[in-house]
């Protein structure tokens, strides 16, 4: 990774090798990232990062590739990463959302990449998000993050995006429906896809009902909900105004703040477990908590102050 400074110029101007091969090295973890981090964020033009999850199958990738379409008609460099943390091996979803962008691939403003799982969730997290400063810094703006079935992850990922639209579907069972409440507390934006199913305005009605419901769960202001087809386009128009819409919210100095203390939180934990698990004593520390002579508290404490 010669020099970062050439890399992102040309990125700047739609040469987007030598900026997948650094996506490359963030993905896989490598070394040479590390002592870029400081230069790359310096670097970033302040992109818009907005997080797209939702249930499986709900219509994410059509809609991410909706308004990819949407934006470059309003003269914005696209940068879009794909996250798959449920299938480390099998690639099989990642394919189908290549396919399904496929269409904005000869489009030099658009940057596309699926991001596979590589270790566990808080790392997919960090790489995610390294990944998508490297996109600011490239010039692309929105940066769009498709999360991949519902779980801690997609929670975790969000609370990283400066904005999160939830893409849920008309007729749900109620199994999809637990998942639901969940993802809903992260939403800052709600898409109601496959508006073309008749079931749409009302699903779109249930939902706005339970998340102004008084005394809920949702004590904040209720996030917008937009009806969308992703496959017509129709109402993407609307999904990418009330995206932008929320930009100005999502920095205001408290969200900024919140946002400043997940990330620093994340590496934290990340950095304590890199250095507990690599100091002497780590070993025996676990042997006595498995034997349990030791509870678990005190010995990350132990390991923290470096006791062991
Ligand atoms: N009728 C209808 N079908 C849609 C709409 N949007 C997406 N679909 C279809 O729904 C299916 C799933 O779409 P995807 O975009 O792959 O959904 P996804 O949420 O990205 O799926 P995963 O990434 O696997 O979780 C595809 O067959 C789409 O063509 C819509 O607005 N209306
Ligand atoms: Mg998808």
């Amino acid at each position: 990774m010669s020099d970062l400074a050439a890399l992102l110029d040309a990125a700047q101007t739609g040469e987007r090798r030598p900026l997948a091969r650094l996506l490359t090295a963030i993905e896989s973890r490598s070394p040479d990232v590390r002592p870029m981090l400081p230069q790359l964020f310096a670097a970033g033009h302040g992109a818009h990062l907005v997080g797209i999850t939702g249930p499986p199958g709900s219509g994410k990738s059509t809609l991410v590739s909706a308004l990819i379409a949407e934006f470059r008609r309003r003269g914005r460099r696209v940068g879009v990463l794909a996250v798959d943390p449920s299938s480390p091996y099998t690639r099989g979803a990642i394919l189908g959302d290549r396919i399904r962008m496929m269409e904005h691939a000869a489009d030099r403003d658009v940057f596309m990449r699926s991001m596979a799982a590589r270790g566990e969730l808080g790392g997919l997290a960090a790489t995610t998000w390294i990944a998508a400063a490297a996109l600011d810094a490239a010039g692309y703006d929105p940066i769009l993050v498709e999360t991949v079935g519902a779980g801690q992850s997609e929670v975790e990922i969000a609370r990283l995006a400066e904005t999160t639209v939830v893409v849920e579907v008309p007729e749900m069972g109620d199994e999809v429906q637990a998942i639901k409440a969940g993802l809903l507390e992260v939403a800052d934006v709600i898409a109601v896809n496959k508006g073309d199913r008749p079931g749409a305005p009302r699903a779109a009605r249930q939902l706005r009902a339970m998340m102004s419901g008084a005394g809920g769960r949702f004590a904040r202001k209720p996030p917008p909900i937009v009806i969308t087809t992703a496959t017509s386009g129709e109402g993407v128009a609307e999904l990418a105004d009330a995206i932008d819409a929320h930009r100005s919210t999502a920095r205001s100095p408290t969200q900024s703040r919140e946002r400043a203390r997940n990330q620093v939180a994340r590496a934290l934990a990340d950095l304590a477990l890199q250095r507990a698990a690599s100091a002497e004593g780590w070993d025996a520390t676990l042997d006595a908590v498995a034997s349990r002579e030791l509870d678990p508290v005190t010995a990350a404490e132990r390991l923290f102050d470096g006791a062991m």
